[in-house]
């Protein structure tokens, strides 16, 4: 059986997911869902109710972290997994503290005014030793730390364009334009009909 993805096109989850699986070309059906109106079979299929979901003969891959690695695992061509031990404290960083505070300066008005100072503040210091890892990649070459931080960079981003551009983070946001740009985001940003059921 081809493996099934369970996506949504906004999702910065699954956008990394769709991003590995496209450079790797590993084969899924895409289906598309919408998350206020989650079919019946992905609800049966996703122990989190969360996307992106893989669902595969071996089972269910949940995470979208673990669908990247599924993928590179069966092939890899750019070398993302050939990553310097740091990557993983990156995507750790990304994951954990610096999605807490993309969260709360996206969803400001939800939170007490001194919790989205220190959101931003958190947000900043990250954004800074972004800066100074950057090259035209995190590391010599593209890797997977690239690939599962842009998306979420790229939503803080567009929080607020303006304050955005008038950072001092000239790498992170040369950075994020090329993937904006590239034709590998056009792809996997596709508009795709929702899938209504088989
Ligand atoms: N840890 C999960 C998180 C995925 C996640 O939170 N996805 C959000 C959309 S961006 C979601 O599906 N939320 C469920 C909902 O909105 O009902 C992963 O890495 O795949």
């Amino acid at each position: 059986m081809t493996p099934i993805l369970y996506s949504f096109r906004r999702c910065p989850y699954a956008m990394r997911a769709r991003l590995a699986i496209a450079v790797t070309g590993v084969a899924v059906e895409w289906r598309e869902i919408l998350l206020r109106d989650k079919p019946a079979a992905f609800l049966a299929a996703s122990p989190s109710g969360t996307v992106p979901c893989l669902v595969t003969d071996q089972g269910v891959i949940d995470e979208s972290l673990d669908i990247m690695l599924w993928a590179l695992r069966q092939n890899d061509p750019e070398g993302w997994l050939d990553m310097p031990d740091e990557g993983w404290d990156w995507i750790a960083r990304a994951d954990g503290p610096f999605k807490r505070s993309l969260d709360r300066v996206k969803y400001a008005v939800r939170h007490e005014a001194t919790e989205v100072a220190a959101a931003r503040a958190e947000a900043v210091r990250f954004f800074d030793d972004l800066e100074a890892q950057l090259g035209d990649w995190m590391f010599a070459r593209a890797s997977l730390a690239d690939y599962a931080l842009l998306p979420f960079v790229r939503q803080f981003a567009h929080i607020d364009t303006a304050w955005f551009a008038a950072q001092p983070w000239p790498r992170v946001q040369a950075w994020l334009a090329r993937f904006e740009t590239s034709d590998r985001f056009g792809a996997i940003m596709e508009k795709r009909a929702v899938w209504v059921g088989a």
